[in-house]
């Protein structure tokens, strides 16, 4: 064994939640206002992740409608726990009309996961523990990290919040998980916010409800203030290995480009190795490059370049924009294509747009569309409903424009090359003048399938510090009045 890299999770996949079951984990994320919500992943050594599915996959359980205008409001902070021989997950979903927290369970961690229970708690990031006399306690942050007791059959709140171990002072603490190791209970949190002062805390005590002892070392991890491509390294969840190791997923960015930097990939899920000494958790360097592996085999990804939309579904990792586009999109009305029944425009809330995470810095995406009577047919690089570049097809013309907040320019136009299906390409390099976090080019393949870009474009519009949030990019498909269809989407990272 030789190591491994990190991110483990590239892309936007934040706030990770981990737990082990027999020799498998199992790891969520938080998804905001995308959907399905709360991706779900299976691993056998912590290092190579397959998604499964999503916990939340009905509008039953997870209704976006009400967050037009933001996509970082939605789902945050999940946490995921195996308990009397079930998955639960809990989270809170946050909307114009205000948060709500609920856990669903599951025999299955693919699915179906159940209808929601709502838990009436104070605050965000809430996380699940059992007492060994099987009391359920929910911590969450408000302010402060508060404590509540339940009763995990109805989501009643039985006790609570009542204030609890929040940290040394910073600003911020958040993302609460209590468990016990040796019959010791541990208070694991997040401080000093998601941006680069981000850290990681604890403190041990007696039972669940303390008296707490901080650990003297905390915070157990932080990248604040150093020179580390890693940085606003926070938000962990602990895990026993099968060999008993333990391991720390956790969220960090990879910044780049000239002072004070950008994020383009959203907080992505890292791992370092944690050893016990005098019973507090000492969390190993992390770096991209790791040198100790966790035990279990590799596992070869199912993460083909191409979806040549064959299957009878769609993958779990294709997301939409806050709600299900289950009437618009087929996969059966032309055997092979993706068909899209193009919606009002990219710039209203609920377009039709079919998209994945761009999960590396370096990427060539390629996608084969046939326009048909749809006003625009394309691909977007998407930020957010404010800032995304589209390279699209309308009128047998190919336009490249660029959305940045109120601004919108059309950048090319070229006169589309012969065909029924046109292939259109956006290509992420680094920029070589070192100022942008990369550099993105926009175009579509000649009649000789070779590649003619349009336009390049700075990167740094398309990231978190100029969206402000939550979130990372995510690459779509979009479909704009009429009817559309593509045969295939490539999805390639330049190593
Ligand atoms: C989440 C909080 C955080 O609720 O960011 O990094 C917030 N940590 O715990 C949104 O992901």
């Amino acid at each position: 064994m030789s190591g491994y890299r990190n991110p483990v999770l590239p892309g936007f996949y934040p706030d990770p939640s981990v737990c082990r079951v027999g020799d498998e984990y199992f790891l969520i994320a938080s998804s905001f206002t995308y959907f399905p919500g709360v991706p779900i992943l299976r691993s056998t050594n912590l290092v190579d992740w397959m998604q499964i599915g999503n916990v939340l996959d009905r509008q039953s359980q997870l209704d976006l409608r009400r967050t037009a205008g933001w996509t970082s409001l939605g789902v945050y902070a999940p946490t995921l726990r195996y308990h009397e021989d079930r998955f639960w997950m809990i989270t809170t979903s946050l909307t114009f009309d205000g948060f709500r927290n609920f856990f669903v369970t599951a025999e299955d961690p693919a699915g179906a996961w159940s209808e929601p229970t709502v838990v009436d708690v104070t605050g965000i990031d809430p996380d699940l523990a059992w007492d060994t006399d099987g009391t359920c306690w929910v911590h969450a942050a408000h302010g402060q990290i508060v404590r509540h007791k339940i009763d995990d059959r109805t989501g009643t709140v039985l006790d609570g919040p009542e204030p609890t171990w929040s940290g040394t002072g910073m600003q911020y603490p958040e993302a609460p998980h209590l468990f016990e190791r040796d019959g010791v209970w541990h208070l694991l949190i997040a401080e000093g916010g998601t941006e680069r002062g981000h850290s990681v805390s604890i403190a041990r005590g007696p039972s669940p409800r303390g008296p707490w002892e901080p650990c003297p070392h905390n915070p157990i991890i932080s990248h604040r203030s150093t020179d580390k491509p890693i940085q606003n390294t926070g938000h962990a969840d602990l895990v026993e290995a099968t060999d008993g190791s333990w391991w720390m997923v956790l969220l960090g960015t990879r910044p780049r480009g000239m002072t004070p930097k950008y994020y383009v990939l959203g907080r992505e899920t890292f791992l370092a190795p944690v050893e016990w000494v005098d019973g507090w958790p000492v969390v190993g360097e992390l770096a991209i490059e790791m040198e100790r592996e966790p035990p279990g085999a590799a596992v070869q990804s199912d993460d083909a370049i191409r979806d040549g939309f064959d299957a009878a579904t769609l993958h779990p990792r294709w997301l939409s924009i806050r709600v299900p586009l289950d009437d618009k999109v087929s996969l059966v009305e032309r055997p092979g294509w993706l068909t899209l029944h193009g919606g009002p425009g990219l710039e209203h809330a609920e377009p039709v747009f079919v998209g994945r995470r761009q999960q590396h810095l370096r990427c060539r995406v390629r996608a084969s569309v046939d326009g048909g009577d749809a006003t625009e047919a394309g691909l977007t690089l998407w930020m957010d409903e404010r800032l995304h570049y589209d390279v699209a097809i309308a009128d047998r013309r190919v336009t490249v424009r660029a959305r940045i907040g109120p601004v919108v320019q059309e950048i090319a136009i070229a006169d589309a090359p012969r065909g029924e299906a046109i292939v259109l390409a956006i290509h992420t390099d680094d920029d070589e003048m070192g100022q942008d976090p990369d550099i993105v080019t926009l175009g579509y393949d000649d009649e000789h399938g070779t590649f003619t870009p349009l336009a390049s474009l700075p990167g740094r519009y398309l990231s978190t510090e100029v969206a402000a949030g939550f979130t990372g990019r995510v690459v779509g498909m979009f479909a704009v009045g009429g009817t559309a269809a593509f045969d295939w989407f490539d999805y390639e990272p330049v190593q």
